[in-house]
């Protein structure tokens, strides 16, 4: 059997965690429209009959200060190490792409890179050859490959050219496994997807969310959660009018879980709490799940 690490690495918002979704044909990380959404390493799992993969979804490279980014800056740059291939993912309808040009330069990786021109629907062919010759120039060595997630494009040409750098081996992970976190992981991740979606500005960026309680109890989940904000008008806007805000972003995170999972949610209780600067406190960093890099 042939196996092997593939971190998917890129700027913000470029379509990463829809890239490993695909990939899988299954959804194991959130997705939205807002960059910064991934915090972490999110291992999603391909099980073939020749081959398992493993890919590695990863947080969006940029350079914010607080102490979050830097965990999600770490989470990124770490996973292009011990890996077989590293696929840095751009976002083909940008005006310029030095910011990107940086930082494929600095990740001198050890094992073959694929640049994936992802969100081709967006610009005209004339364009696409336009900005494959600019990286070309920069990177000769590393082949281009055109996407487009939301069209499901390029994404068997993307397994194809991943296969060759996978080495013999035993699997890593048992065949039914389809990725490495766990319900409370993904709970946690759903709720921040549905803060993405229904609060708009800086209110879901300066969010965690926490699961308290997650219990299976004849055949259906009962979870209680906590969302923190870092200040207390935040909370009284993520509780909205007499609790509507709330009581949304709560049944929209129950559908989008028993969708997952297939399975039943009896109860999905979200507490908000007002945590004054979580994002700079190592220790609410860590309760909150983000690591102490
Ligand atoms: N038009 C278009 N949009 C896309 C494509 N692929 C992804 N998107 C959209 O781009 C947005 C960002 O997608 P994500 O997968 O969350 O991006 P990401 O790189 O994981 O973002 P971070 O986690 O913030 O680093 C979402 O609204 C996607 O639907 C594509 O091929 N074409
Ligand atoms: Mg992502």
């Amino acid at each position: 059997m042939k196996t092997g690490f593939i971190a998917i690495l890129g700027r913000p918002n470029v379509g990463k965690s829809t890239l490993l979704n695909a990939l899988l044909s299954k959804k194991v990380s959130i997705v939205s429209p807002r960059a910064q959404t991934t915090r972490d390493d999110i291992q999603g799992i391909l099980n073939e009959k020749d081959y398992q993969m493993v890919f590695v979804d990863t947080p969006g490279i940029y350079m914010g200060q607080e102490a979050l980014d830097k965990h999600m800056r770490s989470a990124a740059f770490s996973s292009s190490k011990d890996v077989e291939a590293v696929l840095y993912l751009i976002d083909a309808s940008e005006d310029s792409f030095e910011r990107d040009i940086d930082i494929i330069a600095s990740i001198k990786p050890t094992c073959p890179l694929f640049l994936i021109l992802n969100k081709v629907d967006l610009i005209r062919a004339d364009r696409a050859a336009e900005v494959k010759e600019t990286l070309h120039k920069a990177f000769s060595d590393y082949p281009i490959i055109e996407a487009s997630l939301i069209e499901n494009f390029g994404i068997k040409e993307i397994k194809q050219a991943v296969i060759p750098c996978l080495h013999e081996g035993e699997p890593f992970y048992p065949d039914d496994m389809i990725t490495d976190k766990d319900h409370a992981y993904q709970a946690k991740e759903v709720i921040r997807q549905e803060l993405l979606h229904f609060l708009k500005e800086e209110i879901p960026h300066q969010s965690a969310v926490k699961i308290d309680t997650l219990e299976k109890e004849r055949g259906a989940y009962k979870i209680e959660a906590t969302i923190a904000v870092e200040k207390e008008n935040h909370k009284a806007i993520v509780i909205g009018k007499g609790g509507q805000m709330i009581k949304k972003i709560s049944m929209a995170a129950r559908h989008e879980l028993e969708r997952m999972w297939h399975e039943h949610i009896t109860h999905l209780t979200i507490r908000v709490e007002a945590v004054p600067n979580w994002r700079n406190d190592p220790k609410k960093l860590l309760e909150f799940g983000y690591g102490n890099d």
